[in-house]
């Protein structure tokens, strides 16, 4: 399979001045017509893409085309020698209710969808499928479905036919066509300059119960988007449609935004408050793409984190304002830790935008979306808020209508603010996740902090230049008090010192506040200092993350047999004492690394992590916590118990967060009592859920879960959470049979992505079983991605990601992942998805 480069992009040859598509829907034999008016604007062949389609004819201004000019192995029809204007019309029929991959035109429970990003729209009809080809549509649907709904302005609605008009120009990744038996939650929402915008979104009958949540949150983004960036929507309607078959979490389509359901319904009942942020968070990463990422698009496919990582960005700055800004940086911090780190350190690292691929659906990934969010927060805080919000005007202005590149991004930077920054865009080029190393050297009221940053090499690139890294400190006096507020340190040398005068008694060092650079840090510290920090930190990541440090200075010492101390349980003592003046923050700081990360910091320092001893560090710590805080716990769980109805609000879920993480504590020595009884008279999903974790865990989960069977049988979502968490939270000596148990059920329907990732992602997260020493878990993933991929593609590929550490692990794990490895490369038909990833994974 050929790979894609960057530096290989030309201009296409030719604009387009109106695309106009027809459509017959038929579930198996959907007819297309399209007609696209071209204007030369360089020489060259028209090149068209298209992959699947039963061509039924082609034509040039009315005159036939050769159908030999279609090139299938390459997906290309090529026609050479046409004039400067003329129209393009082709028919051709597709298949929706074959396509599984749901990639294009698909079916999701008797309802037409589509997904046409990457590159979807090729699987649809011919076309320039590439994001720099930009044009207004006009689409007619011919279909006995209920309603039917496209891109822009509804301008004709009659039984059986509807067109719709965009006048807004668009690449074809962003087009969308729904058709379905759909029923609407409806609002409108009048924009800063007065314009009426029609608001729906559509579930399917049954469901506008549960669709008000995704309605406030867009109404909230809309209004956000206006005060925090002033972009005002640009259409009469916005639709949103929710299916349950989708690849992904949401698509940002042009006035007709696709959603899987999970990210559209709640209710109290049935979605937890996790489920809540993320629903507000997504609706806005959507809506907001309409300004980054539909009015202003991508060139090319290697510039994806100019809209990813911007959009990221812009929805974690509006959970920040919606929600806690303290508890939305930690998060933020956790994942990107959890997943881009995690990438950034094995063999699919890449830099934020990458210069090669094969699949480009592969490179929808933590280090573009997450990495790429992470590297404008440095932009802003190295430009000041004033500077950001200048280049982004600018930004606005000067590309509105245009397909862009990271290059145009920089310059409105530097136009903007006068700054350099060359150096800069490495964080976008180069691949790695620069650790810095601090020493202190104390001496007369003088404290000199010495760095250094080490890149290590990373797949295709070894050498690493040093970056620009802008490290936010403080200085926390012996007693407490803060001596230095929050100083911006820029260091751009791979070794650099800084020096603070006329301090009196040495002070605590509070290091990368605000998460200020995507790095890791090595600084020797005492358990003493940690503990100071965790107290009084005025900086509420910084606080977080020295209560962080030092239990997993803890935890790796356990596990690698090193004996226990109590410095931790005596800190948590502290953070507990005060829980109710932050109960986020308490919770936060009970929720101990996770396995995974403990494995993922042995690995750093060179020891091969051991799953089980990890399992069982881990374990024999929140024992020691539970039983030496055991009087703390149980008032806190009653304290926090619920005062009045459920709302899915940061303070709500602050304080189910923290009775959670006290019933956790409560039930290792209870044996499950206060669990089942908030399992049974709970009336929120949060308590519910967190309630029969707790449950599994002690392996008294029977009645729980067929309790929770019968009564949410019938709720796809639902029951998705009851697929993952068995696998997730069963002891790992016991979480593979289980999960080949669940598989084996009859609404196991492994073909629907969100049925296949609960239970098969529930696994793969339960750290110590998949990685069971017998292989055990590295053979049921494989069984399953092996029997997924020519169904799914894309979400087998994404799935092999489990596979990206194995390296860290001793030689018998690394021997067994490899070959089922192997197994899975060795597959005749296997997709180019799929073979990309096994591919980099075994390199
Ligand atoms: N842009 C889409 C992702 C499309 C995925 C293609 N495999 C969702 C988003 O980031 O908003
Ligand atoms: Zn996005």
């Amino acid at each position: 399979t050929a790979t894609q480069y960057l530096a290989d992009w030309r201009p296409y040859p030719f604009e387009i001045d109106e695309t106009r598509l027809e459509f017959h829907l038929h579930p198996t034999a959907t007819r297309v017509l399209s007609q696209i008016d071209f204007r030369r604007t360089a020489p060259g062949d028209l090149v068209l893409d298209g992959a699947g389609l039963r061509t039924l004819s082609l034509s040039v201004d009315g005159q036939p085309i050769d159908p030999a000019l279609i090139h299938e192995a390459d997906e290309r029809l090529t026609i050479p020698d046409l004039p400067d204007r003329f129209t393009f019309s082709a028919e051709v029929e597709i298949d929706p209710q074959a396509n599984t991959a749901l990639e294009g035109l698909y079916l999701s429970g008797g309802m037409f969808c589509t997904q046409c990003e990457a590159q979807g729209f090729r699987h649809i009809t011919w076309y320039p499928d590439r994001p720099d080809v930009m044009a207004p549509f006009r689409v007619t649907i011919h279909s006995d479905q209920p309603v039917l709904l496209s891109n822009g302005n509804p301008v004709e609605q009659a039984p059986g036919r509807a067109v719709w008009v965009d006048p807004w120009k668009k690449p074809a990744y962003l087009f969308a066509l729904v058709a379905g038996d759909l029923r609407a939650v409806s609002d409108h929402f009048t924009t800063m300059s007065g314009r009426d915008v029609a608001l729906n979104v559509w579930v399917r009958p049954g469901d506008e119960g549960r669709a008000g949540y995704a309605m406030e949150s867009l109404i909230r983004s809309m209004r956000w988007d206006e005060t925090a960036y002033g972009r005002e929507y640009d259409l009469d309607v916005f639709n949103i449609v929710a299916v349950d078959d989708f690849n992904m979490g949401a698509m940002e389509n042009k006035g007709l935004n696709i959603f899987n359901s999970k990210l559209v319904l709640a209710t109290a009942e049935t979605a937890t408050d996790g489920d809540y942020e993320r629903i507000e968070g997504v609706i806005g990463h959507e809506y907001f793409h309409n300004w980054t990422g539909n009015r202003i698009t991508c060139r090319d496919w290697f510039q994806l984190c100019l809209k990813e990582g911007l959009t990221v960005f812009r929805d974690q700055q509006f959970t920040s304002d919606m929600r806690s800004a303290a508890v939305k940086r930690i998060h933020d911090v956790q994942t990107l830790r959890a997943r881009q780190f995690r990438e950034d350190s094995g063999p699919l690292s890449h830099p934020p935008r990458p210069d090669h691929y094969q699949e480009i659906n592969n490179f929808y990934t933590a280090t573009v979306y997450e990495k790429g969010a992470e590297v404008i927060g440095m932009l802003k805080r190295l430009v000041g808020d004033d500077g950001y919000a200048k280049a982004l005007d600018l930004y606005f202005t000067r590309h509105d209508g245009q397909a862009c590149t990271i290059e145009d991004w920089i310059a409105v930077f530097q136009d903007a603010t006068g700054r350099d920054l060359t150096q800069f865009k490495r964080w976008y080029t180069d691949a790695g996740t620069p650790r810095l190393t601090m020493t202190e050297d104390w001496q007369d009221g003088t404290l000199v902090l010495n760095f250094r940053q080490d890149i290590a090499p990373t797949p295709g690139q070894s050498e690493k230049p040093p970056r620009v890294i802008p490290i936010a400190i403080g200085l926390i006096g012996p007693n407490g008090d803060e001596v230095l507020p929050t100083t911006v340190l820029e260091m751009t040398e791979a070794q650099q010192s800084f020096r603070f005068d006329g301090l009196g008694a040495r002070p605590v060092v509070s290091l990368l506040r605000g998460f200020s650079a995507p790095v890791t840090v090595t600084r020797e510290i005492t358990a003493n200092e940690q503990a100071l920090l965790l107290a009084h930190d005025s900086d509420a990541y910084a606080r977080w993350q020295a209560g962080h440090d030092l239990a997993l200075d803890e935890l790796t010492r356990r596990a690698t047999g090193a004996a226990g101390s109590r410095a931790l349980v005596q800190a948590l003592g502290g953070v507990l004492d005060d829980a109710e003046r932050d109960p986020a923050f308490a919770a936060l700081c009970l929720a101990l690394p996770g396995e995974e990360e403990i494995a993922t910091t042995l690995a750093a320092r060179g020891t091969p992590p051991d799953p089980d001893a990890i399992h069982a560090a881990r374990h024999a710590l929140l024992s020691e916590i539970a039983e030496a805080h055991q009087t703390a716990f149980a008032r806190l769980y009653e304290a926090m118990a619920p005062q009045g109805p459920y709302r899915p609000d940061a303070e709500g879920a602050a304080r189910r967060s923290l009775r959670l993480a006290c019933l956790a504590n409560l039930s290792r020595r209870d044996g499950g009592a206060r669990a089942e009884a908030l399992f049974a008279s709970a009336g929120n999903m949060t308590e519910r859920q967190g309630a029969l974790e707790q449950l599994i865990a002690l392996g008294r989960d029977a009645q729980a879960l067929a309790d929770f069977e019968a009564e949410f049988r019938d709720n796809r979502l639902v029951m998705d959470k009851w697929f993952m968490v068995q696998p997730l939270r069963a002891a790992p000596d016991q979480a593979v049979a289980r999960a080949r148990a669940l598989a084996q059920r009859p609404d196991f329907d492994w073909k629907n992505p969100n049925r296949f990732r609960s239970l098969i992602s529930g696994l793969t997260a339960n750290h110590a079983a998949f990685h069971a020493a017998d292989g055990s878990g590295y053979d049921f993933l494989a069984d399953w991605l092996i029997r997924l991929d020519p169904v799914n593609p894309q979400t087998t590929a994404r799935m092999c990601s489990a596979f990206e550490t194995i390296s860290r692990y001793d030689a018998t794990r690394q021997a067994r992942a490899k070959a089922v490895l192997a197994r899975i490369a060795a597959l005749p038909g296997l997709s180019r998805n799929t073979a990309e990833m096994v591919t980099r994974i075994l390199a």
